[in-house]
């Protein structure tokens, strides 16, 4: 074989090689310039070909002309590609399909358990409640003793209650925020008091170490357990719909007397019995009662003039219904497959 069919072979090889590797026209043209441009290898070797022993020459010259085919054919193909992949600006344009439909981006949302609180705030909001805010680490007076709870109450034990010493603790309800608002204030008070609440208990599908309450009261003359239940009514009613049935049954608490809970027509069922309402047809949905004398006595109130009801609900509670959620953990798991549903 002859040095100038080396030549030629190596250019060969090495203008594919090279070829193979380029993804940009502008290299591509830079390429075409070094092996067939004018001063280009292939170009060279074809302009040397009359230093070829004479004989060798029409043989020499078919194959040369061969190679330079060949490549000129892979630029070709390659330029093809190139184009396609890399349109120009108005090539895009014209490409651009308009009636394609839209890519849906993820936009952060709230958290259902803030979505159910501000709902409930709203609702009460707009009955012309108050809302008022406290401490999470309270004192014993404010969580427990104000509000008329017996020494020997079980939920004062170590066991439901996160004591961080003999008087400090986490509170256990938002009772405390109301306490220290009545302290401060004479009627007519209409509040609510929402935030986080903290019990020293075994985790399970109904409860959890923190949670969320709103609570509720309104203090004036006359204020009567009929004013109650209409405002609470009302405020289911705008929750989970007009048509909801709801009861009040008899209960108790230590701060208020009479004491009840209320329920709402099985959300599942409408009241027939199921699954979720233990075939009773009703679930439970808040607490409520008369603010007891001894509580109004403890926030310098007089019971001979005034009068006042209270109620209590936690969110999570709230939410588990409206959503059908049966286990509580899922709040706080931040299972995004969990959350987006929201
Ligand atoms: C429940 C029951 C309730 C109250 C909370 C209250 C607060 C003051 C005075 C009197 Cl300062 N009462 N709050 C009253 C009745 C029931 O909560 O089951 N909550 C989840």
């Amino acid at each position: 074989m002859s040095k100038f069919e080396d030549k030629l072979r190596e250019a060969q090889k090495e203008a594919q090689e090279e070829l193979a590797k380029v993804d940009k026209i502008k290299d591509l043209e830079e390429l075409k310039a070094k092996y067939l441009g004018r001063r280009g290898t292939i170009t060279s070797l074809l302009k040397n070909l009359k230093e070829a022993p004479e004989e060798s020459r029409p043989a020499l010259g078919k194959l040369a002309n061969e190679v330079k085919d060949q490549i000129e054919g892979i630029f070709k193909e390659r330029f093809e590609e190139l184009k396609i992949q890399e349109p120009s600006k108005e090539k895009r344009a014209e490409f651009f399909d308009y009636t394609l439909p839209g890519r849906k981006s993820w936009s952060g949302k709230l958290h259902p358990i803030t979505q159910i609180n501000e709902k409930i705030i709203e609702i009460f909001y707009g009955m012309g409640f108050e809302v008022a805010k406290g401490p999470d680490v309270e004192t014993d007076h404010y969580n427990f003793e104000a509000l008329n709870f017996p020494k020997d109450h079980p939920a004062r034990d170590m066991q439901d209650t996160f004591y961080i010493d003999d008087e400090i603790l986490l509170r256990t309800h938002t009772s405390p925020v109301q306490i220290r608002v009545m302290e401060k204030r004479k009627p007519p008070v209409r509040i609510i008091a929402p935030g986080r609440c903290y019990r020293h208990e075994a985790i399970n599908a109904r409860s959890y170490c923190c949670f969320h309450q709103v609570e509720g009261f309104y203090v004036d003359t006359d204020v009567t357990f009929a004013d109650l239940k209409g405002v609470l009514s009302a405020f289911v009613w705008e929750l989970f719909g007009k048509e909801v049935g709801v009861r009040f049954r008899g209960s108790f608490f230590p701060f208020t007397e009479p004491s009840a809970e209320m329920d709402i027509a099985c959300v599942n069922c409408k009241g027939k019995g199921c699954g979720l309402c233990k075939y009773r047809g009703w679930l439970e949905i808040l607490g409520a009662g008369m603010i007891d004398p001894e509580v109004f006595k403890n926030v310098g109130y007089d019971p001979e003039v005034y009068t006042g009801y209270a109620f209590g609900m936690g969110v999570e509670r709230i939410a588990m219904l409206k959503y059908g959620i049966d286990d509580i953990r899922l709040f706080y798991e931040n299972d995004l497959r969990f959350l987006r549903q929201f």
